[in-house]
Order: structure tokens, then sequence, then C-alpha cells
């Protein structure tokens, strides 16, 4: 681990700042299939909360129906948590039973 001394702010000395040494730990985050969840509702959620195109969505979303589960984006801890419960949030809003998990890459 190292640490240098950093000049900002006109001459004012700040802290020294941690350099970033390991990689975050990345975690997948992965749609799983129910039987009652609408299919466009689950193209909805993976445009909505994980930025994709209609065409990825549906890509997605087929493969959650046909495999049982798939990957929506794979993101730091906090992020990865974050898109979880959004999904979640989203899902009890509107009363399906979609389900959400993160697993570590
Ligand atoms: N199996 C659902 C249906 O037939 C569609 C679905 C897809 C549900 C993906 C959840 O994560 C899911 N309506």
């Amino acid at each position: 681990m190292t640490t240098h001394k950093t000049l900002r702010e006109g001459n004012a000395v700040l802290e020294p700042q941690r350099t970033r040494v390991k990689p975050p730990r990345l975690y997948r985050v992965v749609l799983l299939n129910d039987d009652f969840t609408p299919m466009d509702f689950v193209v909805v959620v993976l445009q909505q909360f994980f930025a994709k195109t209609r065409e990825e969505a549906t890509v997605i979303m087929l493969k959650v129906h046909r495999e049982g589960k798939g990957v929506c984006g794979i993101y730091p801890r906090d992020l990865a948590a974050t898109k979880v419960e959004q999904v979640a949030a989203f899902a009890r809003q509107n009363q399906h039973p979609l389900a959400c998990v993160m697993e570590e890459n």
C-alpha cells in the first residue's frame, strides 16, 4: 500500500491519499424465473435498472424464462445491493413475485 502527498487548491497541502491497490470485489446481479411475473415487466426492469436496450433486455428475459436464471449486470458490492433493492421494491409495488439476487463473481 502506498501513499502520496498531493498539492491542490492553491498551495494547500492535503492529507496523503491512499492509492487503491486492490480491485473491488464484483458481484453478479441475477434475475430468477417464476411462473407469474409478466415477460413485459421483466423487460422494463432490465431497461430501467440495468440500462439495457429493449432488444438486450428481451434476450436476457428469455434466457431467465428458459434456463431459470440470468445475469443482469456485474457491479461492486454496494451498487449490486442497490440494484437488488430497487428491483425488489419495484416488483413489490407492482405485486409481482420477481426475485433478484447477487452472487460474488
Ligand atoms: N416465466 C415468466 C412468464 O412466463 C416470465 C419471467 C421471465 C419471469 C424472467 C421472471 O425473471 C423472470 N410470464
